[in-house]
């Protein structure tokens, strides 16, 4: 296995606290926010353990607020964000989502706070131990680099509750990984582990286990080390060519997304996840 071994690593850890700018005066209740993590890296954990990290509306709008006041704070050259060891996110927070219909998902537009986050301008790096699923995939798939724990799992599991990937799944992970591949984990729900990502493409490298955060820690500080002016435009340049003709494909993926929730197989795939039974699909 191609694993990264530490090489006299140096863990550097600052107390969490609440990250309260003038502009985002609200403490955040589902993330965890150290602006300095270590020089010039910031760090933002996912913190809803109890349920894997799933992401609710609140947390997805906290972590766009963070986001974009690191993004103005000139200390900050770049910005790692993680989970815990379980998981870094299970997905969409399937209970909160369940009840909606398609008119509700239009219009509390949670593809506002998402296409806000992919703006961010600094380095963007995903430290992921376990689960990244669904929304938590393509979470990580928006950052600009993956680096995965060996114990990391992806997948696209939206197929098994009656619904597709809403977020640039089916484009992110089709550029990372290619047809075949994409196809399978988005038509199966099937899930890769580290080493299967890394050979796809999909993630940097797979570090052990016990030292994932602080390998992409490391990571991080060498990116750290260069201009910011230069990483972020070059960032934005890479984007650029990576982009082209996405925006069309996360549209269309958008209005395929929004139909699903008129269907009744949605409203039965989220339910019976709830109830803990399996789903009956109907193709309504
Ligand atoms: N939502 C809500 N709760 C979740 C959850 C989720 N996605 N995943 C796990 N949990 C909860 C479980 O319900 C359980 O809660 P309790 O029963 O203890 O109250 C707790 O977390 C622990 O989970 P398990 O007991 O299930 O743990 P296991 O180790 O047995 O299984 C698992 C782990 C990850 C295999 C399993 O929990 C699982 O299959 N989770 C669901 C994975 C999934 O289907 N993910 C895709 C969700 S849909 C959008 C953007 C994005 C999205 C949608 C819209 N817009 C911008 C509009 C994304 C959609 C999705 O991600």
């Amino acid at each position: 296995m191609n694993i990264l071994r530490p090489k006299g690593l140096k863990i550097i850890t600052v107390f969490p606290y609440f990250y309260a700018k003038p502009d985002n005066p609200m403490p955040y209740e589902n993330i965890l926010v150290e602006p300095q993590h270590a020089p010039h890296i910031a760090l933002i954990r996912l913190n809803r353990p109890k349920e894997l990290n799933a992401l609710n509306l609140q947390l997805m709008q906290e972590l766009r607020n963070a986001l974009k006041s690191l993004d103005a704070d000139e200390d900050v050259r770049v910005i790692v964000l993680t989970g815990n060891e379980r998981a870094f996110a299970a997905g969409a927070d399937i209970k909160e989502m369940a009840g909606r219909t398609a008119i509700d998902m239009l219009k509390i537009d949670q593809f506002s706070t998402w296409d806000q986050i992919k703006k961010t301008k600094k380095p963007l790096i995903a430290a992921v131990s376990g689960f990244a699923l669904g929304g938590g995939c393509e979470l990580a798939m928006t950052c600009d680099m993956i680096i995965a724990s060996e114990t990391a799992q992806f997948g696209q599991p939206e197929i098994k509750i009656g619904v597709m990937p809403g977020a640039g799944g089916t484009q992110r992970l089709t550029r990372a990984v290619g047809k075949a591949l994409a196809m399978e984990i988005v038509l199966t729900g099937r899930f890769i582990n580290a080493e299967e990502a890394l050979k796809a493409g999909l993630i940097n490298r797979i570090v052990p286990a016990e030292i994932y955060l602080a390998e992409a820690i490391k990571f991080a500080n060498q990116i750290a080390q260069m201009s910011p002016l230069a990483t972020q435009l070059a960032k934005e340049s890479v984007l650029r060519s990576y982009d082209g003709s996405l925006e069309e494909g996360l549209l269309y993926e958008r209005k395929n997304f929004y139909m699903l929730f008129a269907s009744e197989d949605q409203k039965e795939g989220m339910n019976a996840f709830v109830e803990k039974r399996n789903p009956e699909f109907k193709g309504k």
